[in-house]
Order: structure tokens, then C-alpha cells, then sequence
């Protein structure tokens, strides 16, 4: 048996805790079993990563240290905690996954495309996301919203035009591949953003059932 893995992506503020959620109540309650996680994260080690990803300190971070800790943060991931869910036949809901790397590594730090395809194969072999829901808005939007929430992480303190990079890379992901993508406008009330997410229900539990 295996399950589904859908992801979450689009820049800060855009509503992905909140949504995947919603997401994971409307599955239960169809007697799916979900497993709810996040990147960086989702396992002890992981969670250490992702504070030492997070958090500002004096000394600046190198892009390819950043990458590479984003990628040894996901092989302990994927090992605890993914593959062991998809192989019982789980739902898998991640708020961010290799999308992100694309976007904040390749978009906003210019990293090269082609290296962190190679190491998405050397950590993920051929693990992609069955299902990619994308929440777009404007990068201004997001970070009111995040700025609302206080104090800001190392990645919240970056320019307005790594956040811009940030928001092209993920649409352009997007466009690429409208199968696997689903795209949101997140600017809007919540109520609507949810009433996107419902449409998607039928199929996706149709497709949890086989
Ligand atoms: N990262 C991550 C990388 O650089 N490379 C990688 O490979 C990976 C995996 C992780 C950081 O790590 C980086 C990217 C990130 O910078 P994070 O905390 O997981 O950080 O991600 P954030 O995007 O920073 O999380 P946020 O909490 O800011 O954004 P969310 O989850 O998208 O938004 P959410 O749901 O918390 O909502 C934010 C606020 O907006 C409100 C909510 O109530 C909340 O107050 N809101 C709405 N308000 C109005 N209308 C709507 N439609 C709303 N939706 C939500």
C-alpha cells in the first residue's frame, strides 16, 4: 500500500499552518488517516536543524551550508518520519517541502537549479509530492501578516527582492507542471481560500480509496 503526499508551499505569511489544518480535519473526517508535518522539521534532529536554520546569529550563514542543512534536515525526515507513513498508507500533508528549497535556495539565494536537482535525487531517490497546493500572494501581503506575528526569523528579515524571487520561482514551478500543482490565491478571506480546498476533496479521497 502506498498513501499520498501532498505539500504545501508559497512564501511567508501565506496561510499554509492554517490551511493544513482545514486540510487534514476535512480528510479525517472521511476516515483517512493523515499524518501532519513541516519542513525544516518534523523529527527531533530535524526540529535542531530547523532552529539553527531559523534563528539570526552574528555570524552569516553560507548559501550552500543553508542548502545543505535544508537537505540533511529532510534525509532525517524522510527516513523517521515520510516513508514509514506512505508505506502504511498514510497521507502525508507537509507544510514545505523540496519546493521551497527551489524557491528560497535557487530563487532567493541564486543557487544553481541543476545542484539542488542532484541533491534532491541523492536525498529523495524518486520521492516526489503527489500533490503540490501552492498559496500565491503578494509578497507585501505576507509579510504584514507575518510582521503582525512579532518577533521575525532569519529568513522573514530578508529583502523584499529575495521574497519577490521567492514568489516567481514558486509560480513558475507552478506553471510548469499544472498536474501536479494546485495554485491559490491567498489574498483572499480565508473562507475562500478554504472553498478552493474543498473543491479538490472528491478527488482527492477518490484517489485515497483507489
Ligand atoms: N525554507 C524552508 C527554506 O529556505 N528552504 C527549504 O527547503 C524549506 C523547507 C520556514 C522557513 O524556512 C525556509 C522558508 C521559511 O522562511 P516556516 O515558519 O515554516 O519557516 O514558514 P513560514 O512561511 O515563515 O510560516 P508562516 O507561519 O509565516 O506562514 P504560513 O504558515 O503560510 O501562514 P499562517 O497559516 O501561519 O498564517 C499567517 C497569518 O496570516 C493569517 C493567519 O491567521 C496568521 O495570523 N492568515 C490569513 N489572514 C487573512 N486571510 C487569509 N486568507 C489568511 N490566511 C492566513
Amino acid at each position: 500500500m502506498t498513501g499520498l503526499f501532498i505539500t504545501l508551499e508559497g512564501p511567508e505569511g501565506a496561510g499554509k499552518s492554517t490551511n493544513r489544518e482545514y486540510l487534514a480535519e476535512r480528510l479525517r473526517a472521511e476516515g483517512i488517516e493523515v499524518l501532519l508535518t513541516r519542513e525544516p522539521g518534523g523529527t527531533p534532529l530535524a526540529e535542531r536543524i530547523r532552529e539553527v536554520l531559523l534563528t539570526p546569529g552574528d555570524e552569516q550563514m553560507n548559501p550552500d551550508t543553508e542548502l545543505l542543512l535544508v537537505f540533511a534536515a529532510r534525509a532525517q525526515h524522510l527516513a523517521e518520519v515520510i516513508r514509514p507513513a506512505l508505506a502504511r498508507g498514510a497521507v502525508v500533508i507537509c507544510d514545505r517541502f523540496t519546493d521551497s528549497t527551489y524557491a528560497y535556495q535557487g530563487g532567493g539565494r541564486g543557487l544553481s537549479l541543476e545542484r539542488i536537482a542532484t541533491l534532491e535525487t541523492f536525498v529523495q531517490g524518486d520521492l516526489r509530492p503527489d500533490l503540490t497546493l501552492v498559496f500565491d500572494l503578494p509578497v507585501e501581503v505576507g509579510m504584514a501578516r507575518a510582521t503582525a506575528r512579532g518577533r521575525l526569523d532569519r529568513f522573514e528579515l530578508e529583502t523584499r527582492v529575495f521574497f519577490e524571487a521567492v514568489r516567481s520561482a514558486f509560480l513558475k514551478r507552478a506553471e510548469a507542471d499544472p498536474a501536479r500543482y494546485y495554485l491559490l490565491d491567498a489574498a483572499l478571506p480565508l473562507t475562500q481560500v478554504q472553498q478552493s480546498i474543498d473543491a479538490l476533496l472528491p478527488k482527492l479521497v477518490e484517489r485515497v480509496r483507489g
